[in-house]
This record gives structure tokens, sequence and C-alpha cells, in this order.
């Protein structure tokens, strides 16, 4: 598979691992985001995981407010993120 290809279903596989723990199996709740933000983008959020930070991220990301964050949801988040890591990869170059 090429680079691209499986940062895809890395993608897709980490949020499925995470919004199967409970309630609507392919969405994430409030807990269920909390953890995945904690194990897979700590490093890079830090502070960002405490629980107020949680709940704006959480409502930030709940575009159609249904109190749970789906995947095309999760993604905006991911997309976000990268677009900043590649602001700072070039300024750094
Ligand atoms: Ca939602």
């Amino acid at each position: 598979m090429s680079g691209v290809q499986n940062a895809m279903s890395l993608l897709i596989s980490s949020f499925h691992k995470y919004s199967g723990k409970e309630g609507d199996k392919y969405t994430l709740s409030k807990t269920e985001l909390k953890e995945l933000l904690q194990n897979e983008l700590g490093d890079l959020l830090g502070k960002a995981t405490d629980k107020a930070a949680v709940d704006k991220i959480f409502q930030d990301l709940d575009s159609n407010k249904d109190n749970t964050v789906d995947f095309k949801e999760f993604v905006t988040l991911v997309a976000c993120l990268t677009v900043m890591c590649n602001d700072f990869f070039i300024k750094k170059k």
C-alpha cells in the first residue's frame, strides 16, 4: 500500500478502535473522544486534553449537534492538525 493509503487506513482503524467502546459503534462519545485525544494526539495537544479543552473540542467538532463525533467530523480535526504540522515543517526548513 502507498504511504497515503496506509495513512487513510490507519486513520479509519484508529477511529473505530475508540468509537466501538460504548454507545454507537460508529461515532465517538465525549469519553471516547477524550481517550483518543489523550492516547493518540497527546504529544501534539498536551494540555488540550484537559476536561474544559475536551468539552470545547467536542462541541467544535460536533457540527451537526447530535452529541457524538462521527468519522466525517473527526477527520476535520485531523486535517486541521495536519495543516498546522505542515506549516510548522515548512517554517523550520
Ligand atoms: Ca455529530
